[in-house]
């Protein structure tokens, strides 16, 4: 077991608090459920969810903490995020080893998703000086026209279990800096990733005398607690990242009162393979995008459309990648496939792929491992399944590592199968021809939020907005000038002369 007395953890034997609000940890008066290694299933501690009453008062005080938040300088408070990303660089590797054993991601990833965490802080601290608004010529004399950028507030963060620590961080560095307090409500499944984060940053928080603890609090729960932040009014903007029908049902209920709602919601990401590509290149960025985190990113590869005259031997050179692949304890040395994160997850696989049997696919691996592997995870062979562009699975978002492969002739068709589909995150193709590459990167092109060219469709870096189209849910999160979501635009108008002019010419009681 690790040590993980850095990250903050006393006693993993001892119930851990689904509630902490600011510097205070409380045990959570709801149900008790076990935290489970998906490594080998093995219980690894337990924890006290929150209740609905115990999110209202952690909503309560990060509104109260949002007073004083909001009227420390913007560069004040980049200081604060500076000093986080202290803590998470002292501590990467403690914490990409908690993520390996909470989520089962093999060490590189786990270093990688802690690396997003201190990227997007350092990110962070330099928008801190750069909360720019525009000035706008008045077409009254004497008057100044402008845009501020202020804090919107204390916001909501539902994220999922496939990035326990860095979905968080991407809002919640850039909240911070635009001085919204955080109320996080991490996934279940991976609730000491979340406590471990808050430990950090509440230590951060501590070498500062003027920022109030509660400007990032944890509420760990199931439905109702996200339900909860959903549909507190003291939440301008709640951000959610997960599945399809989780975030219908948040939008669904951050509509009803009407806030605003940031959604990063599945992907079925396509990779289109032109006959110029780079075969070397392109089956190496197939394979990251496809069994990287075990096909459980929603930037993961889930459709390969390619080119008839390469298609055979492209699929047979995969699935030779495919067959030697090591897939097990992500503890291993030389391992590339860990688990899937449970068995409900291994179920939602072997389902899709008898449905892509019945609909007509040619099935390659997919077959569960129970051999020189933890007894108790649930460790697949990926798989390759050559399918008609028009069966139905093909539309669906299974979270495991399943690529189905369809074929073109022209390039037109292929953009038409890629984009028929009715997610739209991540999106690439592999083409050495640059009218190719333009035309799939223009308007007629891949209708997703994210387009890449020569490059797999997962591991986006930090500094570029980051999110999709259609059901993926249009939200965009981390770089560019995602920070504009997390702030309140405010028109001002000055009149600085004797007289008073209206806008538009009207003339009223001016004699
Ligand atoms: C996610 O799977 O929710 O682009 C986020 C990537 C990572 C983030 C994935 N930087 O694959």
């Amino acid at each position: 077991m690790l040590d993980l007395q850095a990250l903050g953890f006393n006693s993993l034997q001892q119930p851990q608090p689904g509630v902490w609000i600011g510097k205070s940890a409380e045990m959570g008066l709801g149900e008790k459920i076990e935290v489970v290694s998906p490594i080998d299933g093995s219980a690894i501690a337990s924890i006290q969810l929150a209740t609905p009453a115990q999110v209202n008062q952690a909503v309560e005080a990060a509104s109260q903490a949002f007073r004083h938040w909001r009227t420390v300088p913007a560069p004040q408070r980049g200081e604060l995020v500076r000093r986080i990303a202290e803590q998470v660089r002292q501590h990467k590797i403690i914490l990409a080893e908690l993520i390996t054993l909470e989520a089962g991601k093999i060490p590189q990833e786990a270093l990688g998703e802690v690396q997003e965490w201190i990227d997007i802080c350092d990110f962070a601290v330099g928008l801190s000086r750069q909360l720019y608004g525009l000035t706008i010529a008045s077409e009254r004399p004497d008057h100044r026209l402008m845009e501020q950028w202020l804090p919107l507030g204390p916001v909501g963060a539902i994220t999922a279990f496939n990035f326990p620590v860095a979905v968080w961080a991407w809002n919640a560095m850039i909240g911070l800096v635009c001085g919204d307090p955080m109320v996080w409500k991490p996934s279940e499944k991976t609730p000491l990733c979340a406590l471990a984060c808050q430990h950090l940053v509440q230590r951060a928080i501590a070498t500062l005398p003027d920022v109030p603890p509660e400007v990032c609090s944890v509420v760990i729960g199931k439905v109702d607690v996200g339900q909860t932040l959903a549909s507190h009014p003291s939440l301008p903007l709640i951000s959610a990242t997960g599945s399809i029908p989780m975030g219908r049902a948040v939008a669904t209920t951050v509509a009803q009162r009407l806030g605003r709602s940031l959604l990063e919601l599945g992907g079925n990401n396509g990779m289109i393979v032109a006959p110029s590509a780079n075969l070397e290149l392109a089956i190496r960025a197939i394979a990251f995008a496809a069994v990287g985190t075990c096909g459980q990113r929603c930037t993961t590869l889930r459709r390969l459309i390619v080119h008839n005259s390469i298609a055979d031997s492209l699929v047979e050179r995969l699935q030779k990648v495919y067959r030697s692949l090591p897939i097990g304890d992500p503890n291993q040395d030389g391992v590339l496939v860990g688990p899937l994160i449970d068995s409900a997850s291994g179920e939602k696989m072997q389902a899709a792929l008898e449905t892509a049997r019945q609909q007509g696919g040619k099935i390659f691996g997919g077959d569960r491992i129970t051999e020189g592997v933890p007894k108790g995870g649930v460790y697949v062979h990926p798989a390759i399944v050559e399918i008609s562009p028009d069966a139905a699975i093909v539309q669906e978002e299974t979270f495991a590592p399943i690529l189905y492969v369809m074929r073109y002739e022209t390039l037109e068709e292929a953009i038409a199968i890629h984009n028929n589909v009715p997610q739209g995150l991540s999106s690439a193709i592999f083409t050495e021809n640059f009218r190719e590459a333009e035309y799939f990167l223009s308007p007629a092109g891949s209708d997703c939020g994210i387009v890449n060219v020569n490059i797999g469709t997962s591991g986006a870096e930090i500094g570029g907005a980051f999110g999709g189209e259609k059901e993926t849910g249009g939200g965009r999160e981390s770089g560019s000038d995602s920070w504009k979501a997390y702030m309140r635009r405010v028109t001002n108008t000055i009149n600085y002369g004797t007289a008073l002019p209206l806008a538009q010419g009207i003339r009223f009681l001016d004699n």
